[in-house]
């Protein structure tokens, strides 16, 4: 159960002295800013406001960790490489209940909030849903009240921001500005020296025991800034720490002598580099180092700051585990298991066994994904040159554990080779998956499915070995930010209904089942849906210049690009509907919107070459005088967290099509469903449980199973000419591929496209489910040809859409692995 004892929120006390805050802005703008209302310009405005509202989440922050330290709770800390915030301001007002005072605030003042709100970008230090469901988390820890802390980078340059620039992606800076932003409290005092490179000599420590002494290392300094997070109710305002690399040598001023001038500054350069820039995932060689040295640079320093702050509150290193919960966000910070391990037996003087038995009891692992080449691997070569201690220690425990594989399987003479830390194919190499899951004590996946395929297909040895370490935790969403804050109009309308206990405990949407069929309820969820899509409409005309119909069925596809998300599957079926409109005089039954937005790693060729395609088809279609009202397609540049806030609540299908058994979870899907959106989705991921919660009925499923699609691809048995051969109606798709009928401008653009799902073996089997996925799709048209059923449908995608909050899987991590407790 969900234990908050404090909803309406804390600070609805300063509603009665709205003077408070309008005083608290005033002294930003002229003391911060250095300002005066008269000639502040639109982001002082928002500077002073965020600062203002920052004090009151300071108090706050300062309080929790009072409290905190009178319980000597145990606290868990989230490493992960990526947080996608999205913007705060909005958010913090919410769970703090303080919009409408702000609003009238700035009323007063003679200032738009939404235009403040405006002036601030997202934070997007991560890129897709990983990145967010990190962000989902924190939320959930603060709001859950409990101890829990993220911990990552304070990129300079975080995700890109993309143009599309004749329907081409482009890639541009983003806007977060890591130097000045208003909600970073930076602690350059508390900074921590983090050791690199040079070499381990053997020694001997106290009682003659072997000591390896790692020197002539480089050091970089990692400084920390506080972003407070406030749960809702505003009691509990935890903290996501961000460090950024700084040279050391920048703070020795004696190196700024005349001679060693420029060769300081080179160093310096070379450091900061270190928190310069969010590596995509796909990074080149020349980069790989300093990816290896930002996810040390991240987990040296959380380690060290985990354990000053452990030994401040005068505890034994002996009861490390029983007070820290490490949780690994995918592999990427996995190096944190070999760096405690280093911290213990190299500073601690601690000996191997009882090093070993506090890192797995501290340390727990998720993994995100099935795409095989997301599993971090190293060079042992880069790692040595890097990091020589954590090499001698990484050897130490595939050592150990090697010996327990022999014993315990003594007849299988490869499961050492299979299971080993170190791949000796392909070039040496760090399997840190391997690393992850030995050193853990749990280690989960994200969905049903992706748990069971993790046990079965990508992890068995070790499942085999350590059955007791593998578990589930379906992933969630705050509906914090996703419904009460994206949404107002449905979820003042939610609230109207069941009162506003749902914001805290996402169960209680179930009380809306009862309104499902009810025809006022009904009218009036159809009068939100129509606001949203209105406002929707309207931002996409100011952004593309494009005018859709707003009745029509607003058809939504938004998540990262790639091949194995299947957005291509969408734009077979839009060029089968456009051909029947067209070529047979078959309009739809329904108008439709087609709306896509998504970036593509800006290594990966195919999913650039696929943003162009939805462009392109969207230029052809749209000014096609023929498709009228009835089909439009539309691709919004620069797909974030407030560009999802927009489209969420307008949507009225959620494409969730990627091949079964390739999408670890998905969150968007979940998003979407709880703002009344139905699914049409594949069986993978997620979508399963969505579907089992929402109903078969009120969900729209199509295609192979992650069974059947094992099968074929173990017989090699998928021939997309077969597909072709037998439909008329996708070969006409598929055809308009390798013609020029969207890239006249550009002929043969997209043949690669149709190569690919035609010569090259189609990986994602794109045309082994566009048959039934054009059917399924047919029947959306039929539903929605009935607005009272098809409305039904959406509110019970609300009510029973509960499961998916984060607060669920939060309190899931907290009791069957953290074992963590609420603080109140
Ligand atoms: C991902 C998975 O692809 C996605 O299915 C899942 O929902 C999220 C969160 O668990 O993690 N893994 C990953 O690397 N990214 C994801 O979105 N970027």
């Amino acid at each position: 159960m969900t234990h908050i004892s404090h909803y309406p929120p804390v600070c609805n006390a300063l509603e009665a002295d709205n003077g408070a805050l309008r005083d608290a802005i005033l002294y930003h703008l002229q003391y911060s800013c250095g300002s005066t209302k008269k000639e502040a310009t639109q982001g002082e405005l928002a500077r002073a406001v965020m600062l203002a509202v920052r004090d009151l989440l300071t108090e706050r922050m300062l309080a929790t960790e009072k409290r905190y330290q009178q319980h000597n709770a145990k606290r868990l800390y989230y490493l992960s490489m990526e947080f996608h915030l999205g913007r705060t301001l909005g958010n913090v007002l919410a769970n703090l209940g303080l919009t409408t005072l702000l609003a009238r605030t700035m009323e007063e003042l003679g200032v738009d909030l939404e235009e403040i709100r405006e002036q601030e970008s997202d934070g997007a230090l991560g890129t897709g849903g990983l990145a967010r469901l990190a962000a989902c988390f924190l939320d959930s820890l603060a709001t859950l009240d409990m101890p829990g802390f993220g911990y990552g980078l304070k990129y300079q340059f975080g995700l890109f921001r993309q143009e599309l620039v004749q329907g081409y992606q482009k890639e541009l800076p983003g806007r977060w500005d890591t130097e000045h932003n208003p909600w970073l409290i930076s602690r350059p005092d508390e900074v921590f020296a983090i050791p690199m490179y040079g070499r381990v000599e053997p020694s001997r420590g106290r009682n003659n025991r072997y000591a390896p002494v790692w020197q002539d290392q480089k050091f970089v300094l990692g400084i920390p800034h506080d972003m407070p997070i406030a749960g809702a109710g505003g009691k509990t305002v935890n903290t996501l720490r961000l460090f950024s690399a700084r040279s050391a040598d920048a703070f020795d001023i004696q190196i700024f002598t005349a001679n060693d001038y420029f060769q300081a500054i080179r160093h310096q350069l070379f450091s900061e580099s270190v928190s310069k820039m969010l590596y995509p995932s796909d990074v080149d060689d020349q980069s790989l180092e300093m990816r290896l040295k930002q996810e040390y640079f991240l987990v040296a320093c959380t380690i060290q700051d985990i354990m000053k702050k452990y030994l401040k509150t005068g505890g034994e290193i002996s009861n490390f585990a029983q007070n820290t919960a490490i949780q690994l966000n995918d592999t990427n910070p996995a190096l944190a298991i070999a760096e405690l391990m280093r911290c213990l037996v190299d500073e601690h003087q601690l000996d191997w066994d009882n090093s070993w038995d506090i890192t797995r009891a501290t340390c727990a692992y998720t993994s995100h994904t099935l795409v095989p080449e997301a599993y971090e691997k190293w060079p042992v070569q880069l790692f040595e040159k890097v990091l020589p201690r954590h090499l001698q220690i990484i050897y130490e425990i595939n050592h150990r554990f090697l010996h327990e594989v022999r014993l315990r399987y003594p007849d299988d003479e490869n499961a050492p080779t299979r299971m080993s830390l170190i791949e000796e194919t392909g070039g040496r190499q760090l399997n840190m998956a391997h690393l992850a899951i030995i050193g853990s004590h749990s280690v989960n996946g994200v969905a049903g499915l992706h748990s069971q395929l993790l046990r079965d297909n990508v992890f068995p040895d070790f499942a085999d070995m350590f059955p007791e370490r593998f578990s589930n935790k379906t992933n969630g969403v705050t509906q914090r930010r996703w419904l009460y804050k994206a949404n107002p109009p449905l979820a003042n309308l939610i609230t109207s209904a069941i009162g506003n206990e749902w914001i805290i405990r996402a169960e209680t949407l179930s009380r809306l089942d009862e309104f499902a069929a009810d025809s006022q309820f009904q009218k009036q969820f159809a009068e939100t849906r129509n606001h949203n899509k209105r406002s929707l409409a309207d931002h996409i005309m100011r952004v593309t210049g494009l005018v859709i119909n707003p009745d029509s069925l607003f058809d939504v596809q938004i998540k990262r690009v790639h091949e194995y998300k299947r957005q291509l599957l969408h734009l077979l079926y839009i060029i089968h509907c456009y051909r029947a409109i067209i070529e047979d005089g078959e309009p739809p039954q329904v108008p439709r919107t087609h709306i896509f937005a998504g970036k593509a790693a800006p290594g990966d060729p195919a999913a650039k070459l696929i943003i162009k395609l939805i462009n392109n088809i969207g230029q052809v279609i749209n000014r096609d005088t023929r498709t009228r009202d009835m089909l439009k397609v539309v691709m919004l540049p620069d797909f974030g967290v407030s560009l999802a806030e927009k489209i969420i609540p307008a949507a009225d299908l959620s494409e969730q099509i990627s091949m079964a058994g390739t999408e670890a979870s998905g969150t968007g899907n979940m998003k979407l469903a709880m703002n009344g959106a139905l699914t049409i989705g594949t069986r993978d991921g997620s979508n399963i449980e969505i579907m089992e919660e929402v109903g078969a009925d009120n969900f729209f499923t199509f295609g192979l199973d992650a069974d059947t699609i094992e099968e074929l691809r173990t017989e090699n048995s998928y021939n997309a000419w077969d597909y072709y051969a037998d439909n008329p109606l996708i070969r006409r798709a598929v055809d308009c591929l390798d013609s020029d009928m969207f890239c006249q401008e550009e002929p043969g653009l997209f043949r690669d496209i149709f190569a690919s799902l035609m010569y090259e073996g189609d990986y994602f089997f794109h045309l082994a489910d566009l048959e039934s996925y054009i059917d399924t799709q047919q029947q959306v048209n039929e539903l929605y040809t009935h607005p009272a059923s098809w409305r039904k449908k959406a509110i019970l995608n609300i009510a029973r859409s509960g499961k998916f909050s984060s607060d669920r899987t939060v309190m899931e991590y907290a009791e069957t692995i953290w074992q963590l407790k609420p603080v109140v």
